[in-house]
C-alpha cells in the first residue's frame, strides 16, 4: 500500500500533518513533529510580534474533543520564520501558519518571508476565532475579499487559507466565488475550530475554561460531519484548488473520509493534542489496512471519488 502523495509540486511521505496550533509551539514541539511519522506538518500561526495568549485553563478535553480558546499565543513570525528557513525540506514538507492581527499586520509579515525566500508553504489563517475583539475574517466576506487582494499583491507564491467551518449553502458559494478570484490562492484547509461553542461541568455547574465566559472554539468528534461537509463543499466548488481536511480525525477510517470527500491532506488536531505525534504512525497503519482491505493500492484510487446517491 502506497500512501505517498504530491501536493503543490513537493513530494509527501502520506497526506498526514498537525493542525496549527497542536504541537507546534516552540522548538521542541515542532522537532517531535519533524522526527515523527507525519508527512508534513506546519507551525503554530504567529503574529507580528509574540503573545501570551488567554488566561489559564484555556484548553480542555470533553469526551467527545475539545474546547479551546488560546487566543494566539505564539512566539512572534520571526522564530517561525527562523525555523522553517532551517529547516531540511529533503525530510518532510513545512509549512507556516500566518495570523496576523490585522491587515496590515499580515502584508509586513508577508513582506518578510518573501525576502527570506523559504520554501515553507504558507497557510493564511482566516479563521481565528479566539482573540477578544477580533471577528474571524472569513465570516465577513469583503474582508476576506481585501485580504486576500492584498496578500496577494504582496506574496510571489501560491499560498493556502485556512478557514472557518460554513453552516448554509448560500455561504459555501459566496465563499468559493471569493477564493476563485485568486488563483494564487492554492489551496484551502476546512476547518477551523467551531468558534464560539460553550462546554459546560455538570457537577460544578461552571464552565470548562477562563476567557470569553468559557466560550471556545471545539475540534474532535463534534466537528467531523461539519468539516467533511466544508471539505466536499470547497471540493466541488474550486477545481483549481487542492483542499486540506481538518476535523474530528482520530481513526485511518476518519482519514479516508476525509480523502474520499476531497482532501488531498488531512490534518489532526484534537487527537494530536490527546495523544502525541505517536498518533501519525498508528493513523498511518490504520489508512493501509483499510486501503489493502478495499484493495486500494494508492491515493488517488478513491481520493475525491465520494458517491451520491
Ligand atoms: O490560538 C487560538 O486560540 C486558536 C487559533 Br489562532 C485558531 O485558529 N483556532 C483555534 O481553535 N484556536
Amino acid at each position: 500500500t502506497d500512501l505517498s502523495t504530491r501536493f503543490l509540486d513537493c513530494a509527501f511521505a502520506n497526506p498526514l500533518m498537525n493542525a496549527s496550533g497542536v504541537w507546534c509551539y516552540d522548538q521542541t514541539e515542532l522537532d517531535a513533529l519533524n522526527l515523527s511519522a507525519a508527512g508534513a506538518y506546519v507551525t503554530k500561526s504567529c503574529t507580528l510580534e509574540p503573545r501570551a495568549g488567554n488566561p489559564e485553563p484555556r484548553y480542555k478535553a470533553t469526551p467527545l474533543g475539545s474546547i479551546n480558546s488560546m487566543g494566539l499565543p505564539n512566539l512572534g513570525y520571526r522564530f517561525y520564520l527562523d525555523y522553517v528557513a532551517k529547516h531540511d525540506y529533503a525530510r518532510k514538507p513545512l509549512f507556516m501558519s500566518v495570523a496576523g492581527l490585522s491587515l496590515e499586520d499580515n502584508l509586513a509579515m508577508v513582506r518578510e518571508i518573501k525576502a527570506a525566500n523559504v520554501p515553507a508553504i504558507m497557510e493564511l489563517n482566516l479563521s481565528c476565532p479566539n482573540v477578544p475583539g477580533k471577528p474571524q475574517i472569513a465570516y465577513d466576506f469583503d474582508a476576506m475579499d481585501a485580504m486576500l487582494a492584498a496578500v496577494c499583491r504582496e506574496y510571489d507564491k501560491p499560498f493556502g487559507v485556512k478557514m472557518p467551518p460554513y453552516f448554509d449553502i448560500a455561504h459555501f458559494d459566496a465563499a468559493a466565488e471569493i477564493l476563485n478570484r485568486y488563483p494564487q490562492v492554492a489551496f484551502v484547509t476546512c476547518i477551523n475550530s467551531i468558534g464560539n461553542a460553550l462546554a459546560i461541568d455538570t457537577e460544578t455547574e461552571t464552565v470548562l475554561i477562563k476567557p470569553k465566559d468559557g466560550f471556545g472554539g471545539i475540534g474532535g468528534d463534534y466537528v467531523l460531519p461539519t468539516a467533511l461537509a466544508n471539505v466536499n463543499a470547497f471540493f466541488r466548488r474550486c477545481p483549481d484548488k487542492k483542499v486540506i481536511g481538518c476535523g474530528g480525525v482520530k481513526t485511518g477510517e476518519q482519514v479516508f473520509q476525509h480523502l474520499l470527500a476531497g482532501a488531498s491532506l488531512v490534518q489532526v488536531g484534537t487527537a494530536l493534542q490527546e495523544e502525541g505525534p505517536a498518533i501519525f504512525a498508528r493513523l498511518a497503519d490504520e489508512l493501509a489496512a483499510l486501503m489493502a482491505k478495499k484493495g486500494y493500492k494508492t491515493l488517488g484510487d478513491f481520493q475525491g471519488k465520494l458517491k451520491t446517491l
